[in-house]
């Protein structure tokens, strides 16, 4: 079975995962929206290397042929991704996968593919994307983990500092957040206090 590092930044571009991954993130996903695809799988192999020579490991979002072609740790995807994956393909490679799950329909579906990991949010409201629905709050977080059984948890959505070690307590193994890395006025503090924090909570 899959572990998590518990604290897991997710960021949009390779400059993040230069910049953060040496301060001693274990888990990182490149969440990257826009661009050519030449451009994205420059990032996608500069990121597998950085996190090669650091310990850490690449999930990336949405692009499961590039992460395929360029030895990704994971690959992250949501529903409608799955609909155009290659589900088949994805797990005849050593790659994992996890999967974005909002209710219990996703939930099923999600399962239904054997991940290694699912992510439930918004946790809390979120300001990074619309989304239509309503914040899950902690307690669904421990219906979430009693449904997947052993199977590592990740929650997002509006996660900060203050509020992770909450998550962690309520069942999930691992916190998943954007803006209160990236958006921070001194990001690399702010992932040192992660760092710190998700070590006394686990
Ligand atoms: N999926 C569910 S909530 C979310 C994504 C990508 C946004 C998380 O961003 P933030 O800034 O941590 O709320
Ligand atoms: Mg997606």
């Amino acid at each position: 079975m899959t572990t998590l590092a518990p604290f897991y930044p997710v960021v949009d571009s390779v400059a993040w995962v230069r910049r953060i991954v040496p301060a001693g993130v274990k888990l990182i996903q490149l969440r990257i929206k826009e661009g050519a695809a030449d451009s994205i799988r420059g990032e996608i192999r500069d990121a597998v290397a950085i996190c090669a020579r650091h310990g850490a490991q690449l999930v990336v979002n949405d692009h499961w042929q590039l992460a395929l072609a360029e030895g990704a740790d994971f690959i992250h995807l949501g529903q409608t991704d799955l609909d155009g994956a290659d589900l088949k393909a994805i797990r005849a490679k050593a790659v994992r996968l996890g999967i974005s799950t909002h209710d219990h329909a996703e939930l099923d579906r999600a399962l239904s593919l054997q991940p290694d990991y699912v992510a439930l949010g918004p946790i809390y409201p979120t300001t990074l994307k619309v989304m239509p629905w309503a914040p899950q709050g902690l307690e669904r977080i421990g219906e979430w983990k009693r449904l997947i059984g052993a199977r590592p948890l990740v929650t997002i959505g509006g996660i900060t500092l203050e509020r992770g070690p909450a998550c962690l307590r309520a069942g999930a193994d691992c916190v998943a957040m954007v803006s209160d890395v990236i958006r921070h006025p001194d990001p690399l503090a702010r992932t040192a206090a992660w760092i710190e924090a998700t070590k006394v909570a686990t």
